[in-house]
């Protein structure tokens, strides 16, 4: 058997590789943690823009694996800031005493597997190269930023900032021009802040988006109180939502709702804010009839902020309301009153050009001073094409993925043994609340290289046949609801010539859990170990 370094190379100290470095402690195993960054947080490192937050509520936008931890931290705000949540982040590396065994700003740029002394051998930019016998990626579902192809992007002379890859420091747009280019979830919550502050601003909208009032607000210390007492049977709750989070949930069918109660029912859930809106009614996702009630009263509510009719419209989507992750905002559509914000359509009639000093559009130039890229990742499978991954055979993931992922569970793939993906493509991941679908990877992986210490196995892999029944399972879960019928990143529809293949799983988080729990259980059903 070969020398190796550690017993487990991470690659990412986000959540994921956090708390599997501090399991893998608590197992006897050494494990590094190789992090691109200079810091923690993983995605919440990077994504510093104007009014980035969580749009899962911070008192279960949280770990839950100690108890300690959950009731000695507070939060202030019902949705967590970036920089809040990134204090969090560091407050656990400091607790846990995690950054000893991370290795900061190195990019993992391969990940190649021996098979003959089943070892794995990782190489970053920076030249350091690390030699484990197991490898998780804890790469991360929203990692890699994707940057428009605009012709002349590059020769704008002024600043240009992608929202996933803000600067470190408050950037003052007061007396500026700026344009912002996307309208999703980043573009939604910075637009009204950066509104406020700028001279101009011009948003280029390519889909209008819908959103649900976030109502943040400070904490009330009661209900956190109240939480913290029972916190246990919240986060158990919450393992019951196909969500993975406790909220207010009705089963019910929108069609069969009489049309006054659907609409107080709607009103009800606007006033309270957040994306459990789309609780209302069980049938939202699945009948594009009852869809259409939701999306009609948002747009509704759309007509009645903005003031103009025909901006309104111009904002109005006529899509499926969620089938790209719905929204959570803080004066979004009222930020389109104001007589220094102009939105400029560009569905059909793409920008033409950036130039030195200007968006052009509509064949006129919006001259700016300020570009702001929001146009969201390549995600899910971004990070893990990014690195060269090899298993037995010199098998190539990226190539093996050249038509769209393929995994087991989400947590491995065939003829890459001894490797594992933290949330990755097959697994609930985006459709819950990413820290505990973390916890129950990072669990699962933790009980499965226990199981093989114990049993002095050296390696283990997915099989071909199990993998295949898991994917095809992930592609029929998909065409079962309407969330594969909207362009969106889920299918990898953002990204210019990445595959459409849907890759997060849909069947729920509470009927996953279950089944990861019955493949460890009939002794890891569909792996083979050696
Ligand atoms: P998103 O949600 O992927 O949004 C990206 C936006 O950028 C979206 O409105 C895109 O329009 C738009 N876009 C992309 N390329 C272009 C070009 N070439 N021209 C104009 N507009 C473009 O990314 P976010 O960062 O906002 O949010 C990602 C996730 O982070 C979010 O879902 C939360 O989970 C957190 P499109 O809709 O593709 O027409």
């Amino acid at each position: 058997m070969g020398e190796r370094d550690f017993d487990v190379a991470i690659v990412g100290a986000g959540f994921a590789g956090m708390y599997l470095l501090h399991r893998l402690r608590g197992l006897g195993l050494s494990a590094r943690v190789i992090e691109a960054g200079p810091g923690v947080g993983g995605t919440w490192y990077w994504n510093r823009y104007p009014g980035a937050r969580c749009d899962v509520e911070s008192l279960q936008y949280s770990y839950q694996f100690d108890d300690a931890l959950q009731q000695e931290w507070d939060w202030s705000e019902r949705y967590a800031t970036q920089a809040e949540i990134l204090e969090y982040a560091e407050h656990v590396a400091d607790r846990y005493d995690l950054r000893r065994d991370i290795e900061f700003e190195s990019r993992v740029t391969s990940a190649h597997y021996d098979e003959a002394e089943s070892l794995w051998t990782l190489e970053a930019d920076d030249g350091g190269k690390t030699v484990a016998r197991f490898c998780v990626m804890a790469t991360g579902c929203l990692s890699v930023p994707n940057w428009p192809n605009i012709e002349g992007l590059e020769s704008f002379a002024g600043p240009t900032y992608h929202t996933a890859l803000w600067p470190d420091r408050k950037i003052d747009f007061t007396g500026k021009r700026v344009a912002v280019i996307g309208t999703g979830s980043s573009a939604i919550q910075a637009i009204p802040l950066i509104a406020r502050e700028a001279a101009r601003l011009f948003v280029f909208q390519r889909t209008p988006n819908y959103t649900i009032p976030a109502r943040n607000a400070p904490l009330d210390p009661d209900r956190v109180k109240d939480i913290k007492a029972n916190y246990g049977a919240m986060r158990a709750r919450a393992k019951t939502s196909l969500v993975g989070i406790a909220g207010d949930y009705n089963l019910g069918s929108a069609l069969e709702a009489a049309p006054e109660d659907r609409q107080a029912e709607y009103e009800r859930r606007w006033l309270q804010g957040g994306v459990t809106f789309m609780g209302a009614y069980g049938d939202l996702m699945l009948e594009k009839d009852a869809n259409e009630t939701a999306a009609n009263f948002v747009r509704g509510k759309i007509r009645e902020v903005v003031e103009d009719p025909a901006l309104a419209e111009t904002l109005c989507p006529d899509n499926i309301i969620g089938g790209k992750r719905l929204c959570v905002d803080t004066d979004y559509f009222a930020t389109y009153n104001r007589d220094n914000v102009t939105l400029i359509d560009v569905k059909g009639r793409p920008i033409e050009a950036i130039t030195a000093g200007a968006v052009r559009a509509h064949g006129r130039d919006f001259e700016i001073d300020v570009l702001i890229i929001a146009t969201g990742f390549d995600a899910m499978t971004g990070a893990l094409n990014n690195i060269d991954i090899r298993g037995r055979g010199d098998a190539c993931l990226r190539e093996r993925w050249a038509d769209g992922p393929s995994s087991y569970l989400g947590l491995a793939m065939a003829d890459f043994p001894n490797l594992f993906t933290v949330t990755g493509p097959g697994s609930p991941s985006v459709f819950t609340n990413m820290i505990p679908s973390i916890e129950q990877h990072v669990d699962w992986i933790t009980d499965c290289l226990g199981y093989m210490k114990a049993r002095n196995y050296t390696a283990i892999e997915a099989e071909g046949d199990a993998e295949k029944g898991w994917w095809d399972h992930v592609q029929e879960v998909a065409a079962q609801g309407l969330k594969a019928t909207t362009d969106s990143w889920y299918l990898g529809a953002n990204v210019a010539g990445k595959p459409r293949v849907f890759m997060p799983y849909y069947g729920g988080f509470p009927a996953y859990c279950q089944k990861c729990e019955q493949v460890a259980a009939d002794g890891y059903e569909g792996f083979a170990f050696a």
